[in-house]
């Protein structure tokens, strides 16, 4: 069958993760606790609601719903002062090659993120224009590793989900691509993403006849 490729934003297309460790360290600093780049691992992939609570568990600090709101929305905005001020020099090495590739073979794209901000920052790096769909944190309701947005993609595309290749750099998105029935491409450390079919450590490593076996050409 004709094959798809979904991409992950945060890790795997771009080095946001640096400004949500950075924003959420800011909030922690400022409620008296620090927050390390270690304990800032389980954040990737995960919703920033989520986040807020696992922060906050670190901390030892329970709050009302009108201040877990009002600190949810500091820490995007302080996210946001970061994020106006990206551009496409920040696109992770040997990205675009592989972009290009598909895109010049006609093979359906799909951005997979758990962020409500991917739009904006595919804008701001110039990539927006080569995903057929942008499935965002606005757009799901079930978070990593639920299988929900990898599943909502696939549709869009009209790629059958075992004809989906996904490109991952968190444990939860390599898990819900698991159990969405797709292929599973880890982009980071193998002994962190060891459940994938098949880890680089990033882009340069990742060579064209790969992507060629696994888009049929
Ligand atoms: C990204 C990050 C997470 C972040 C989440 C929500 O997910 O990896 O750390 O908490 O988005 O982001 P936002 O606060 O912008 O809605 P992904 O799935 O792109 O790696
Ligand atoms: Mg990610």
């Amino acid at each position: 069958g004709k094959r798809g490729f979904i991409f992950d934003l945060d890790g795997v297309i771009v080095d946001t993760a640096k400004y949500h460790y950075l924003a959420w360290k800011n909030l922690a600093n400022e409620l008296g606790f620090d927050f390390t780049e270690e304990q800032n691992e389980a954040f990737k992939g995960v919703s920033r609601r989520r986040c807020l609570e696992i922060l906050l568990e670190l901390g030892g600090i329970t709050v009302d719903e009108a201040q877990f709101e009002q600190w949810l929305h500091e820490k995007n905005e302080d996210y946001l002062s970061y994020i106006a001020r990206m551009d496409a020099s920040e696109i992770l090495p040997d990205v675009p090659r592989v972009l290009n590739f598909l895109k010049e073979n006609h093979v359906p794209m799909a951005l997979g993120s758990a962020s409500k901000n991917a739009i904006p920052i595919l804008e701001k790096v110039d990539l927006l224009s080569y995903f057929d769909t942008v499935v965002d944190g606005n757009k799901v309701t079930r978070a990593k590793p639920d299988p929900e947005v990898f599943l909502i993609a696939a549709r869009d595309i009209q790629v059958s989900p075992e004809n989906c290749v996904v490109f991952e750099d968190a444990v939860a998105g390599i898990e819900a691509a698991n159990s969405a029935d797709m292929i599973s491409v880890g982009i980071g450390d193998p002994g962190v993403l060891s459940e994938a079919q098949h880890v680089f450590k990033d882009f340069t490593e990742i060579d064209i006849k790969f992507i060629k076996q696994l888009v049929h050409i």
